[in-house]
C-alpha cells in the first residue's frame, strides 16, 4: 500500500493532492510540526536520511524529494495521467513549469526566510530578492496567456508549483494583490473538489492560502 507521510503544513500537501487528483488508494500518515522548532518531528526525521517531507512509502520503497515522488505514483500509479507525453506540442513547457518550483521558485523564497529590512540586506539577498521577484513576475504573465502552467490543461506542473504561491507564504509572506493572473488561478485551483479534500484530510485546521 501507498503511504503518504504527511508533514502538516509543508511541501508534502503536494502529494495528497496528487493522489487525491489521480483518484489512487494511499494511506495518508499525519505528522505534527514540533511546537517550538516548527521542524519536523523525530519521528519523521526517522523516515529518510534528508529529514524533510515529503516521504512516501510503498512496499521496499521509501522515497523522499517532491518531484521524485510525484514522477513515482504518476508513473506506477497513475498511468501517466497529469504528465504531459513528449510527443505533445506542450512538452517543453511541462517540463519546464514542473522543475521550475523546486530548481527556481522555492530556492529564491527560500532566501527570504528570517530576512532583514531591504535596507538592511547585504547584496547578495538583494540578488535573491531580485530573483524572487522575478520568478513571480513570470509565473504572473505566464497565466495571462494560459489558464494552466503547462497550457490549456492542469497537469502536475500545478500540482508542484501551488506550494510556493500558496502555502510557502506563511513562512514568507508576501503581498499578491499585485497579481491579478495569479489571483485568479489560486481561485480555479481552490474550487477544485480534489484540491479542497486534500487540503482538508491533510491540514484540517489551516485555511488554503489562496488570496
Ligand atoms: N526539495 C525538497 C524540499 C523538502 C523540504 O525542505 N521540506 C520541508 C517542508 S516544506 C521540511 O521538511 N521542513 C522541516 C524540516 O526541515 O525539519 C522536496 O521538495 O522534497
Amino acid at each position: 500500500m501507498l503511504t503518504v507521510h504527511h508533514l502538516g503544513v509543508s511541501q508534502s500537501e503536494r502529494i495528497v493532492w496528487l493522489c487525491e487528483e489521480l483518484g489512487i488508494p494511499y494511506e495518508l500518515k499525519r505528522y505534527d510540526r514540533d511546537a517550538t522548532t516548527r521542524l519536523a518531528p523525530p519521528e519523521y526525521k526517522a523516515l529518510h536520511p534528508m529529514g524533510t517531507a515529503p516521504v512516501i512509502t510503498d512496499g521496499d520503497v521509501t522515497l523522499a524529494e517532491s518531484g521524485a515522488i510525484m514522477d513515482y505514483i504518476i508513473g506506477k500509479y497513475g498511468k501517466g495521467r497529469l504528465a504531459v507525453a513528449a510527443d505533445k506540442p506542450n512538452f517543453a513547457d511541462y517540463l519546464y513549469w514542473f522543475h521550475f518550483a523546486n530548481g527556481s521558485m522555492m530556492p529564491s523564497q527560500m532566501a527570504g526566510l528570517g530576512a532583514k529590512p531591504a535596507e538592511e540586506e547585504s547584496p547578495r539577498a538583494r540578488y535573491m530578492r531580485a530573483r524572487c521577484d522575478r520568478a513571480w513576475e513570470m509565473v504572473e504573465q505566464r497565466l495571462g496567456k494560459a489558464p494552466y502552467l503547462a497550457g490549456g490543461e492542469f497537469t502536475a506542473a500545478d500540482i508542484i508549483m501551488l506550494f510556493p504561491l500558496t502555502t510557502m507564504r506563511a513562512f514568507v509572506p508576501r503581498d499578491i494583490s499585485k497579481y491579478p493572473n495569479i489571483l485568479a488561478y489560486l481561485k480555479r485551483i481552490g474550487e477544485r473538489p480534489a484540491y479542497r479534500s486534500a487540503m482538508q484530510k491533510g491540514d484540517p485546521k489551516m485555511t488554503p492560502m489562496l488570496s
